[in-house]
Parts: C-alpha cells; structure tokens; sequence
C-alpha cells in the first residue's frame, strides 16, 4: 500500500490554518526557527524489522492483522510511515528473521520507497530450525569451540549480507551470561566471548562499525557476559576504532542514570547507537516517551550537547534506532508515536539556552539550571515538528491521516487476519 501525495496534500490543507496559528505563536521564541526545523528534517531514525507486527510476550501474542508477513511487505511498511513522517528513512533487519532472498529486488524496492538500510543485527540467541548446535548455554562464550565458530560464521555471514544491501554496521546483542551462581567462570567467558567478537570484527569492511550491545538481564538471570556498559566499553576499546557501544534506553538496572552513561561514552568517542524504547520496569519494549519523556529529553540534552562538543553530525554520526514492539497497540501507530517523541525530545534538546546552562552550571546556580532545562521542556514543540514534517512533505497530523484513510483495514485487506510477521 502506497501512500498518493494529493492525500497528504488534501490531510495537510485541511489542518493548515490550525497548524500555522501554534507556529506562529513558537516563532517569537525561536530566533533560529530555520535552523531549528533543518535539523529536524535532517534527523531520521531507522525501523527495526521486528516491530511491524506484534510484539507478544512469552504468555501470548495478539495479532492485530494485516501483519507484514515478508520482508518486502516489512519494507513496504516502513515505507507508508516515513511517507507520513518523513523520519523514517531507514530499516534496521534482523538475520535470519529476514534473509533476503534476491537482493536487486531488495534494494530497488528501498530505493523506490526512500528507505537506506541501516545497522544488520545478528542472532545467536535462538536456535534456528535445523541448526546442527544450539546455543542453550551461549553462543560466543560456549565451553565448546565449535559452538563459539558457529556463533561467529553467522555473524560473519550478517555482514556480508549487509554488504550486499548497502548497510554498514552491524549489531552484536548476546544473550550469552548464566543463570546460577557457579554455572560460569566470569573471565574465561569474558576472554572467550571476546576473541569471537575480534574474529567478527576483523571481517568488517572498513568504512563499517561493529555496535556491541548490552543487557542487564533476560534471557539469563544471574550474569549476561555483556551485561552493562562497562563491560561493553571494555569489548570496544579492546577491538578497536570500529567497534563502539550501542544503548538500549531498556538494557539497565532500575533509575540507571542513562544520561550520564551518554555523556561520558561520547566523551571517550565509544557511543555507537542506540535502541530507543520505554520502560516502566525492565526491558518492557514500550513506545518511546510513553513512560519517561523526562528523561528522554535528558538523554538528548546530553547527545546534542556532546556531540557538539566533538563537532559531530547529529543525524550521521551515530545509528539512531527504535527497538519497540509488543502486543496492545497497532504496530504502525506505535512506531508514529515513538518517531515523534524522539523528534520532540530532540527539539526541545536543540532549544536548551546552552550558554545559559554552562553559566548555571560554572556557577553552581542550581535552581537556574533546572529552571532552563524545564523551561525547554514544558514548551509545547509539537508545531515545530509537525512543520518540519510538513516542510518534507509528510503528513501534519500522521495518525490522524492513518485512522481517516483507513491504513489498517487496508493492509488487514490485502494481507489478511492471520499473516504473522516473523520475529519474536
Ligand atoms: C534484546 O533484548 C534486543 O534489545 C536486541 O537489540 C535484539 O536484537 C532485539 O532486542 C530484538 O530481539
Ligand atoms: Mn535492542
């Protein structure tokens, strides 16, 4: 299903006058509005593969149908919401869940849809069928070496079909740790899962990136051989320039002060990427700033703040991700939420007076640094984004032009009720 630009045209006129009386009333704020809109436009976050249809959790799994049930069908739907959003550029696949099967036919179909293919993610925490080893007792940190070239193939095998795609940087996420204390020896799991991780690093291309992702726990209970990140940083430094650290916003213990994990990985040049979610208790996978967009507007206070600091691109010089997905919303609805509030945290991050900030700061004026940081962040910048939507040629009011048109009976139409996208 694709979305005809008269539609957009006839959805934004009808909501302009509206729009441009909220634009007008944050344009006496906002001396830079142009710059301001710019980056935004700029700014695009890719779609993980994995969250276009339902989520489930290990109790069940609820369909909403019109799940896309191939990679292109996938595509197609990352292409409908960056036709909305304009922020959607590119996708995140997730190997083996999606091999592609002719890889011209691919790319042609991303490059007609405007979609880049962004990070390759590999798996060794499912045993796939007809897999001849399994990864019960870890994959890179296996006490059997066969097990561990297993492991090490695959992800081998993940870059060179993201090669072929145009993708250029791979996710490393390991489930490998133990679940009871004395079921593993720390350090001869550290060693061992990081000469896998050099071996894989060293069939990277060379303008590629390796991201080393972490998790606190889940599957395993007791220890993750990855599992904050310290431990992640220390497999970067030790692989070397390629490799960086990748942050999933639901990967730590609870009240971690993420922000300042930020801050002092881009101060060491190892911040890679990151998985954007929410979550209320652990990895709860939920849409992005639906539980803390506090916090999340911290993050980005820190991101554009470091960044800056290093003269660093903001939409090109770390992976931006969304890894969401469960079972009570429509997934495509989800993913418009997430998108806008990470393009709000964002925007309220660029609005921070910074030189007002670090004078707070040098002067220890601790209620003015709160006042300015609240200040950005209870100013209502939801105009600001949906004129830089606007300005890119997408929807104003993208969930509303999803419910009038009707895009999920449509999809539930061609593709049916009972089409599962492959996944979790
Ligand atoms: C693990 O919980 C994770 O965050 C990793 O990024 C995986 O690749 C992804 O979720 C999908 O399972
Ligand atoms: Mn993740």
């Amino acid at each position: 299903m694709r979305i005809e630009k008269k539609q957009l045209e006839d959805h934004n006129d009808a909501l302009l006058n509206r729009h441009q009386v909220k634009l007008a009333s944050l344009k006496n704020q906002l001396p830079d509005l142009d710059g301001i809109l710019q980056k935004l436009i700029d700014f695009q976050i890719a779609i993980p593969s994995w969250a276009l249809g339902s989520g489930g959790t290990r109790f069940g799994r609820f369909s909403g149908g019109g799940e896309p049930g191939t990679l292109e069908e996938k595509m197609e739907d990352v292409g409908l919401l960056h036709s909305l959003n304009r922020s959607s550029a590119a996708i995140s696949l997730h190997i083996p869940w999606d091999i592609p099967s002719d890889i011209a036919k691919i790319k042609s179909l991303a490059h007609t849809l405007g979609l880049r293919f962004d990070a390759v993610n590999s798996n060794t925490f499912q045993d796939q069928p007809g897999q001849s080893l399994s990864y019960k007792f870890g994959s890179l940190q296996h006490t059997d070496k066969a097990v561990r070239k297993q492991a090490i193939d695959h992800n081998i095998e993940v870059i060179r079909q993201g090669i072929a795609l145009g993708s250029e940087s791979i996710t490393v996420w390991l489930a490998d740790g133990s679940c009871f204390p004395g079921q593993l020896n720390f350090r001869k799991a550290f060693q061992r899962t990081l000469e896998g991780l050099q071996e894989i690093y060293t069939a990277l291309p060379e303008n590629w990136k390796m991201f080393v992702e972490y998790k606190a726990f889940e599957p395993n209970f007791y220890s993750m051989t990855v599992g904050d990140w310290g431990q992640s940083l220390l497999y970067a430094n030790k692989l070397g320039d390629k490799a960086f650290t990748l942050v999933d916003l639901g990967h730590h213990l609870p009240n971690a002060n993420i922000q300042q994990i930020v801050a002092l990985l881009l101060y060491e040049k190892k911040l890679g990427g990151f998985h954007f979610n929410d979550s209320k208790y652990g990895d709860d996978d939920l849409t992005v700033g639906s539980i803390d967009p506090y916090q999340l507007f911290l993050i980005f206070l820190e991101l554009v703040e470091g960044m800056d600091a290093r003269n660093m691109n903001h939409a090109k010089d770390l992976g931006w991700m969304i890894d969401a997905s469960h079972n009570v919303k429509d997934p495509l609805e989800d993913l418009l939420q997430s998108v806008e509030a990470i393009m709000l945290s964002y925007a309220q991050a660029l609005l921070v007076d910074k030189k007002a900030l670090a004078a707070a700061q040098d002067n220890n004026e601790v209620s003015m640094a709160q006042e300015i940081l609240q200040d950005a962040f209870r100013t209502d910048l939801r105009p600001l984004v949906a004129e830089a939507r606007l300005r890119a040629g997408g929807a104003l009011s993208p969930i509303a032009f999803f419910r009038e048109k009707g895009i999920r009976q449509q999809l539930i139409k061609e593709r049916g009720t009972n089409r599962k996208a492959t996944g979790l």
